[in-house]
This record gives structure tokens, C-alpha cells and sequence, in this order.
């Protein structure tokens, strides 16, 4: 799943593909490079951020997925938490939505429902304002998963179907550093309950604050946890840097596919 930020704050590549021209050029070379699916935000979830409104979301979002649509061949996937997003989104071309409110707002499990596209459920402590002031759990892999299970289940009660449903543990999103780490290492517990698990790691300030690696910096420590986090069973990865992480996915896949021992 191939980033497309289409926010003038987005924290590692915020205002650079703004325009519908440049997000169409940036969204044909990922496809390229092989992402199967564009993703395409247009409100900034970094720790700290405040929200925009929906008119300037919808303003961000729709021109770029009416210019997408027909001209790029992989599904679109549309990163917001807002119904009436959702609702023109999927008008404009979107096949999919990504929620990191896990479709918590008002009114989203009914847009969803009504939209019968893929979703993509994520975890998240707290709001992007505050989710990174004192991130707090006794067991995290377990409270992720059962969160998550949870989430699903409303899901399901809102007539959305199961066979739509993807499962994203949402790393960076209210965590600490050892909390992701936790993770990712116990990301088969998650993979376990049977739905497609994605996971975005790509350019995080894990890997920042691990390595002590500034944003542009990040591509190796970016790779190395894409390439753990599909040896542990997730489907997608989202990333930034499409040609170098779907190299590493196809190796890993490569190797784990061999016969014998
Ligand atoms: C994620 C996301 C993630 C899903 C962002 C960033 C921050 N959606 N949207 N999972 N992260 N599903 O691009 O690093 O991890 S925004």
C-alpha cells in the first residue's frame, strides 16, 4: 500500500505532493513500483496534530481520487475517519477505506455498511492530539487484539461483512517505543484470528528514535520492520518507499515459500 499524503502538515512528506498533478505522477510511479494499493490522505494523524474540517478534507481529498481514478490501475484507498469523506471518497473512485478510528465516529459503521467496500479497522489510544502523551497498557497485544476483535464484531452488528474486513494494530498510534516493539513481536497473535492484518511502520518515529535517524534517513529501518512484520503474517504494508519495500516483500515471500525444513 503505497502512501499518497495530500496534507500541507503531513510529518515526513507533508506539502510535497499537493497538487492533483503531482499526487497523479507520485500515485503512477508507486504503482510502478509495484503497490497494489494507493492510499490517499488528506488529514494529518502525527502525534499532535488537530483535525481538519470536513470541507477541507473533502477539498483535499476528492480532486485527487477524480484524478486518480482511470489513470491508475490499482484500487484507491481512501485514509480518513469522517463518514461524509467516506461517502464521497468511494463516489470519487475509492475501493477501499482506511480508518485509524477504527469507524469509532458517528455515523461511520453506517457508511461503511451502506459503501460494502473493504475497511481497514485500526487501534489507536487516545487522538492524534494527545495520543503520545502517556501511552498506557498492562498487556498490549492483548488489549490491541481485543480492541480490535471488538471493533470487528460492531462491525459485523452493523451488517458490514467479516470478508471485508482487514485488521490494523496501528503502531505509533498512542505506543511507546517498547509498545510497538511488543507489537510487532507478538503481531502473530493478531495474524492468528484469521482476517488480513496490515501494518504501517514506514518512516515511524520508532525507527527515528531506535536508530536516532532523522525522517529522510529512515528508508533501512523502514525496510528491516516491513520485512518482520510480513515474516509475521501481515498481507499489507503500508510504505512510503514502494520499489525498495515491495523488493524486500517479495523476498521474504520468496524464501518463506521454499520447500523442506
Ligand atoms: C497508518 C495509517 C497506519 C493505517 C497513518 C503515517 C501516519 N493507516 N495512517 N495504518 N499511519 N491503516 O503515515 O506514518 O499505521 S498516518
Amino acid at each position: 500500500m503505497g502512501i499518497l499524503n495530500v496534507t500541507p502538515d503531513s510529518f515526513s512528506d507533508g506539502g510535497v505532493f499537493v497538487g492533483a498533478d503531482q499526487a497523479l505522477a507520485h500515485a503512477r510511479q508507486m504503482e510502478a513500483d509495484g503497490a497494489a494499493i494507493i492510499d490517499v490522505g488528506g488529514e494529518s494523524t502525527r502525534p499532535g496534530s488537530r483535525g481538519v474540517s470536513v470541507d477541507e478534507e473533502l477539498s483535499r481529498v476528492i480532486p485527487v481520487l477524480e484524478a486518480l481514478h482511470g489513470e491508475v490501475s490499482v484500487p484507491l484507498s481512501v485514509d480518513t475517519s469522517k463518514p461524509a469523506v467516506m461517502r464521497a471518497a468511494v463516489d470519487a473512485g475509492a475501493g477501499l477505506i482506511n480508518d485509524v478510528m477504527a469507524l469509532r465516529r458517528d455515523g461511520a459503521l453506517a457508511a461503511a455498511r451502506d459503501l460494502s467496500v473493504p475497511v481497514c479497522l485500526m487501534h489507536m489510544q487516545g487522538t492524534p492530539e494527545t495520543m503520545q502523551d502517556k501511552p498506557c497498557y498492562q498487556h498490549v497485544v492483548k488489549e490491541v487484539v481485543t480492541f480490535l476483535l471488538e471493533r470487528v464484531e460492531a462491525a459485523e452488528a452493523a451488517g458490514i461483512e467479516r470478508c471485508n474486513l482487514m485488521l490494523d494494530p496501528g503502531f505509533g498510534f498512542g505506543k511507546t517505543d517498547p509498545h510497538n516493539a511488543e507489537l510487532l513481536k507478538g503481531l502473530p497473535k493478531l495474524v492468528g484470528h484469521g482476517l488480513p492484518v496490515l501494518a504501517g511502520l514506514s518512516r515511524k518515529s520508532l525507527v527515528g528514535r531506535v536508530l536516532g535517524r532523522a525522517m529522510e534517513e529512515r528508508l533501512a529501518g523502514s525496510v528491516a520492520l516491513a520485512t518482520m512484520a510480513t515474516m509475521h503474517g501481515a498481507r499489507i504494508i503500508r510504505a512510503h518507499d514502494v520499489r525498495e519495500t515491495v523488493d524486500a516483500v517479495r523476498l521474504v515471500n520468496y524464501v518463506m515459500a521454499a520447500q523442506g525444513a
